[in-house]
């Protein structure tokens, strides 16, 4: 077996886990992936009786974030059965590589749980297909802005009951302010003067995070079904062409605002630079792609959004790149305890981060309105 990094979870431990979904596999190879930060998750490679080899991504689920994996595993599944309907209905020769399969365990269950090892699931991995961490051309930004889109599309025409709320106020971004404030007062392992300035600052930028929340409370804007975390990585890009594959990472899906998904792609595209970029002086809002996220965006959406909301994706960007600011931060404050980290001040350099860039997307609000009024369909 070729062990290609080293791995949180024994290789013993994931070949068992293995044998619960897929009987009789003989495990070839496994690599653990480090990019996401909640839950583990590993590259195997499995071979058949015949010596046919096939990867999957197998995954560990966090409980601890994810309180009802139950109730994702639901949203998950019927999320996905859409995706894949979707596909068939619009055919090509892509079809199956357009949504995640997941595989059931022999018992017929979407995940395997067990006190002592926890909750796995596991689904085909798509090959010749990659997740960016930065997009290089307008192109790239088109495509993950119309695979958004699109899935906003696909989402409204789903059938059937709210999604599971999994993460009770996700983006409630007032909330999320409110969480920071009551870190600051806690200052549980006396970090709070190692950050009185980013802090602060965050604290200045509330009312410009909020408008988003505040639209949405006045009634301009409508509740969606959305992906929550549409960052750039979490749509699989054609590894030749770079035209959009799949949506991934379908954890949080549920109700939600269209600008929290735009927003997301604005903020995990529009800087040239990662989302811990330690040299904040290198961030800055490239409005080319700005455009090219929005008119992927709602060229996708093919007239499910409506003109509020159009004009509201300006919003969305400040608002989901100061409330990750905000999270982060706050994670650094409580001791990192949310999200995964590779260094002691990795969440306040992640916070500085977002805080430049969600500035500089306020300093260029105007020319991002005036984007947006333009993508707005005309009336006929
Ligand atoms: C987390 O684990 P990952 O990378 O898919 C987080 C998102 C953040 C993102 C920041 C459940 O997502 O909300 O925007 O990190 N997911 C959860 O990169 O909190
Ligand atoms: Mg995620």
């Amino acid at each position: 077996m070729k062990i290609h990094n080293k791995l949180t979870d024994s290789a013993d431990v994931i070949t068992y886990v293995v044998s619960q979904f897929l009987p009789g596999a003989e495990v070839s190879g496994i690599e653990q992936w480090f990019a996401g930060h909640i839950n583990r998750t590993y590259f195997v490679d499995c071979s058949d009786r015949g010596g046919c080899c096939v990867r999957f991504v197998l995954q560990y689920m966090n409980g601890e974030v994810f309180r009802d994996l139950d109730g994702l595993m639901q949203n998950v599944i019927r999320v996905s059965e859409q995706m894949a309907r979707a596909a068939r209905k619009s055919g090509g020769p892509d079809v199956e590589r357009c949504y995640l399969h997941f595989i059931r365990t022999v018992s017929g269950e979407y995940a395997f749980k067990s006190e002592k090892l926890g909750f796995w699931r596991m689904y085909r991995y798509i090959g010749n297909a990659v997740g960016k961490l930065v997009a290089e051309t307008n192109a790239e930004a088109y495509s993950a802005g119309f695979a958004f889109g699109k899935f906003q599309n696909m989402l409204a025409g789903m059938n059937g009951p709210r999604l599971n709320e999994t993460i009770a106020g996700f983006h409630d971004t007032r909330g999320r302010f409110a969480a920071l404030r009551d870190a600051a007062s806690k200052d549980v392992c006396g970090r709070l003067d190692s950050c009185r300035g980013v802090y602060g600052h965050l604290l200045e930028l509330e009312k410009f995070a909020t408008k988003l929340q505040a639209a949405s409370e006045n009634g301009e804007i409508p509740e969606r079904t959305v992906h929550n975390d549409a960052k750039l990585s979490n749509v699989l890009l054609d590894a030749s062409d770079f035209h959009p594959v799949c949506v991934i990472d379908l954890d949080t899906c549920m109700p939600g605002l269209a600008g929290h998904d735009f927003g997301d792609l604005a903020r995990s595209i529009c800087s040239d630079s990662p989302e811990d970029e330690p040299d904040t002086s290198r961030i800055s809002v490239r409005l080319d792609m700005f455009e090219s996220i929005v008119t992927g965006y709602v060229s996708g959406a093919d007239g499910a959004l409506t003109r509020e909301e159009i004009l509201t994706l300006p919003d969305g960007a400040v608002a989901m790149t100061l409330e990750v600011a905000v999270r982060f931060l706050t994670d650094y404050l409580s001791g990192d305890t949310y999200f995964r980290t590779k260094f002691p001040e990795h969440n306040l350099q992640r916070a500085k981060a977002q805080l430049a860039l969600g500035e500089r997307m306020i300093d260029k609000m105007p020319v991002m309105k005036e984007i947006a009024e333009a993508a707005c369909p005309q009336p006929k």
